[in-house]
């Protein structure tokens, strides 16, 4: 039987500068996420949107460092609820920053270890987000989830010690163009397969696609997508707090979506760092709810459609 999706409200904003992520999931219930799932022939569950209460961690020595305990709370409880939805069916986590990847990726893997599959990542972003709490100079921890998954520093004991971690060599991020001194030094150190927009532009997005599915099928793993908002151009989605000129296109983004929705292999996926207050006329959040359609299925003509 196929797998239901399973929406998940993370209204998390802990991690960002800007106020107005909190209303994220809420704007993409109204862009008719459900309904473009359903109509594609998915079960939908909405669990609705979760919270969490804040207790005190340890300070760290960067005084840069914003609402470490929000995001130590969120972190935790992510990883608990990405580890059960993810033995429930195919969850989808509507952000919120994308500090909520640090909770939702190591759930997911120690989900994934424990069914003795390998867990792929692929990390549609402008942003690496590859900071450590010593190298971060804005504070905004929703510029360290990455580095956090995959184990590059240790972040105890400010944040919880992550259940799993992500094989640097499962990850591939694609669509960057703002990457910070010490994220480079991190990201070349890692052994994570990078490619910036150049590599877009000179080689196009369909081949970065396949080369990834090539390796998770050779592994016969399965993957989770973590898809932020500026990973596409701000002309077309203005709805950030970090908009950063130079991004996908449409077709670029909804190609990806489909090739990985062909591959049968995703598993899940972080919608994240929407803030519909920057929004123009709900626009963004239609876009990331026609991409979420993509992924899902919905396309164009007829083509076989591999079972999860
Ligand atoms: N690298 C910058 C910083 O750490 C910007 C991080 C922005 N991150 C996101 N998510 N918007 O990708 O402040
Ligand atoms: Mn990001
Ligand atoms: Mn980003
Ligand atoms: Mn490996």
């Amino acid at each position: 039987m196929e797998r239901s999706c399973i929406l998940v409200g993370v209204p998390v904003q802990a991690g960002t500068g800007r106020r107005g992520c909190d209303m994220g999931p809420n704007a993409y219930r109204a862009a008719g996420l459900a309904e473009a799932l359903a109509d594609l022939g998915h079960g939908v569950v909405d669990r609705g949107n979760l919270a969490v209460t804040p207790s005190a961690v340890p300070a760290h020595p960067n005084p840069a460092i914003r609402n470490l305990a929000e995001v130590a709370a969120w972190t935790r409880h992510l990883a608990d609820i990405a580890h059960a939805e993810a033995a429930e069916g195919v969850p989808i986590f509507l952000g919120g920053d994308h500090s909520l990847s640090a909770g939702t990726m190591t759930g997911l893997a120690r989900r994934a270890r424990e069914e003795g599959r390998e867990l792929f990542v692929l990390w549609l972003d402008a942003h690496p987000d590859m900071h450590t709490l010593a190298t971060t100079t804005s504070g905004n921890l929703h510029g360290v989830p990455m580095a956090y998954a995959a184990g590059i520093a240790d972040f105890a004991p400010h944040l919880p010690a992550p259940p799993a971690t992500l094989e640097p060599e499962n990850v591939c991020q694609i669509g960057l163009r703002s990457v910070d001194p010490a994220e480079r030094e991190a990201l070349r150190r890692s052994g994570i397969c990078v490619h910036d927009m150049r590599d877009v532009d000179e080689i196009g997005i369909a081949p970065l696609v396949r080369r990834f599915v090539e390796r998770v099928v050779a592994a016969d793993g399965i993957v989770h997508v973590s898809l932020d908002v500026d990973f596409l151009d701000p002309a077309i989605a203005p709805g950030v707090g970090t908009t950063v000129p130079g991004g996908a296109t449409f077709r670029e983004a909804h190609l990806a979506m489909e090739m990985l929705h062909d591959s049968g292999r995703v598993r899940s996926l972080d919608l994240v760092e929407l803030n519909p207050f920057l929004d123009e006329r709900g626009r963004t959040a239609t876009l990331m709810v026609d991409l979420a359609a993509s992924l899902f299925g919905r396309r164009v003509l007829d083509r076989p459609t591999p079972s999860f």
